[in-house]
């Protein structure tokens, strides 16, 4: 069976793009939780991601209850070291590369390095990259880093090449969970254009439009959110318009 970073290598080799659906265990409950899963038994995206920037209910329960009901691909999309899980089939080693707080770059990687190679659990080192979204994100304000302005694409170059040759294995463009505005699409170009590893965007993407032009601008995956927590039964159409994109032979 291929890893979850050798299916994502796969599928943007053949040119077929990938939808992540992004769950908060915090967010993620109750009436909203049931009409999730319903929504991911009928379709199941690619990925379903599960973390948040300030998520304290139990990421373990969480996931063995989206794995017992949906069998989807569950990968950890964590806030900080605290939601680690081992249940997942893999995890991404984030650092917010574009701020200067060690603590998001190196310290909370420290804090969950020893338990993490235990586990054996797949460990994807990303770099993660946030962008002004047109409104303060949560992760801004609890890493205390700064987003790089909309108009500075080749920042967001530099900051994703730096990521490719320190061996990280994708970067993740991040406007923000609800930002009002999705990472520009010039953006997305531009970091596509100069990295050779697989481009993941997420934030702010509200409709299919926003979607396509996410991955007609060089996304080899989107993560999708907010959105759907009020809205799940629009997942079959995100993956509808994600599955539009032609497997080369
Ligand atoms: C947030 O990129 C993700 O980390 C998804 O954002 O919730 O705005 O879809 P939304």
């Amino acid at each position: 069976m291929r890893t979850t970073f050798r299916n994502i290598l796969f599928n943007r080799e053949a040119n077929r793009k990938m939808l992540a659906v992004l769950l908060d265990p915090d967010k993620c409950c109750g009436r909203i939780l049931s009409a999730t899963i319903s929504a991911l038994k009928t379709d199941l995206p690619d990925f379903i991601f599960v973390g948040g920037s300030h998520t304290l209910a139990s990421t373990d329960t969480f996931i063995d209850l989206l794995k017992e009901e949906t069998r989807g691909k569950v990968v950890l999309f964590p806030g900080n070291a605290a939601q680690f899980s081992t249940r997942a089939d893999a995890l991404l080693y984030l650092s917010l590369i574009s701020g200067r707080n060690a603590e998001f770059l190196i310290g909370q990687h420290i804090t969950s390095s020893v338990a993490i190679k235990k586990s054996n659990i797949e460990v994807i080192p990303t770099g993660y990259i946030l962008i002004d979204g047109g409104k303060p994100s949560s992760v801004e304000y609890i890493s205390n880093t700064r987003s790089i302005p909309r108009d500075k694409k080749e920042i967001a170059l530099s900051s994703a090449v730096a990521a490719e040759l320190l061996g990280m294995k994708m970067v993740y463009l991040e406007a923000g969970s609800g930002a009002n505005f999705p990472v520009p699409t010039e953006m997305i170009e531009c970091v596509s254009a100069g990295l050779s590893i697989p481009l993941i965007v997420g934030g702010g993407i509200k409709n299919t439009t926003q979607l396509k032009e996410a991955f007609d601008a060089g996304a080899d995956m989107v993560v999708v959110g907010n959105i759907f927590e009020t809205n799940p039964e629009k997942i079959s159409e995100f993956l509808a318009c994600t599955r539009s994109y032609k497997i080369e032979e």
